[in-house]
């Protein structure tokens, strides 16, 4: 088996004992989602994807997120623009919790009302308009799929024919999954062959980062990324760099979960 087979499937398997709870617990709760705080990374990372959304350039159908893990955040805003939003994750465990919150069900992990009343003030709106953005999130979301970036087609083409997407959105992903910078520069490539030509991809992702638990004991190895590096790949992958911006953590949201040092989002547009 050549050697990038093997840390993929290597890195595959790791995946096997994540923890979508734990995960959830360590990453979406105070201080790195604390409401009251500009410095707190949830604030920073919906700041960007709300103003991403509502400048106006990025129009469609069909956003689709890539790698969406047991969380909604990254769709927030993208579901006031696009009639429909497809939701796609590697494991099984992750696009149950999804579909559990899309049932409105019992036994969800996260109560995502903070977020959506967030969001609503960002979009100048009262924060108990929640319950509407919830209901036309629920309305938009016509997929949970499975999806593998390391596929040269990482959706089933079955399910989703290629460049069918108006827009992407992709959080974390890629730096998470890969285990060097030539399979994040290649997966990029792939999850490209989602989204049409012009349209937008909205990445976020982390800097410095060498690892991050992704449950109770369980250390998943992360290609560490500088800014320059992110540029090179999206310019290699055939993106137009619309704006980069960086965050750095304060010391207070370095809490052992991870040794990320920033996270960049990026606005770029496929040419
Ligand atoms: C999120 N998007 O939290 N193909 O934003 C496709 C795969 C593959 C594969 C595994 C966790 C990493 C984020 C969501 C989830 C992102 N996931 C799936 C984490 C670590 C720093 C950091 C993090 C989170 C896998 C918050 C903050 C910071 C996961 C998802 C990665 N880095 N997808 N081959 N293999 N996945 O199931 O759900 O990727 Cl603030 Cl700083």
């Amino acid at each position: 088996m050549e050697q990038k087979e093997n840390d993929t499937a290597a890195m595959a398997a790791r995946y096997q004992r994540f923890d979508p709870a734990a995960y959830l617990q360590y990453n979406y709760t105070p201080p790195r989602a604390d409401f009251d705080r500009e410095d707190s990374i949830v604030p920073w990372k919906l700041a960007r994807l709300h103003r991403a959304f509502a400048e106006g350039d990025i129009g469609g159908e069909l956003l689709v997120d890539v790698g969406s893990g047991p969380t909604l955040y990254q769709v927030l805003s993208g579901c006031e623009v696009f009639d429909e939003v497809v939701l796609t994750d590697f494991l099984e465990s992750n696009r149950e919790e999804l579909r559990r919150w899309l049932r409105d069900e019992k036994g969800c992990s996260m109560d995502w009302t903070p977020y959506l009343q967030h969001v609503c003030k960002l979009e100048g709106r009262r924060a108990s308009a929640w319950t509407e953005k919830a209901a036309k999130l629920r309305r938009a979301i016509s997929d949970i799929l499975p999806i593998d970036v390391h596929r040269p087609q990482p959706l089933d083409p079955r399910r989703f024919p290629p460049a069918k997407a108006d827009c992407l959105v992709s959080c974390f992903c890629l730096e998470s999954v890969s285990p060097d910078l030539t399979a994040f520069t290649r997966a990029l490539g792939h999850i490209g062959t989602l989204l049409r030509p012009g349209g937008h991809l909205l990445l976020i992702g982390a800097l410095g980062e060498s690892f991050y638990m992704g449950g109770p004991g369980l250390k998943i190895p992360v290609v560490p990324l500088g800014e320059a590096e992110v540029c090179a790949s999206l310019k290699e992958t055939g993106y137009t760099l619309i704006r980069l911006e960086v965050y750095t953590l304060p010391q207070d949201m370095r809490v052992g979960v991870d040794d990320v040092t920033g996270v960049f989002f990026a606005k770029a547009k496929k040419d």
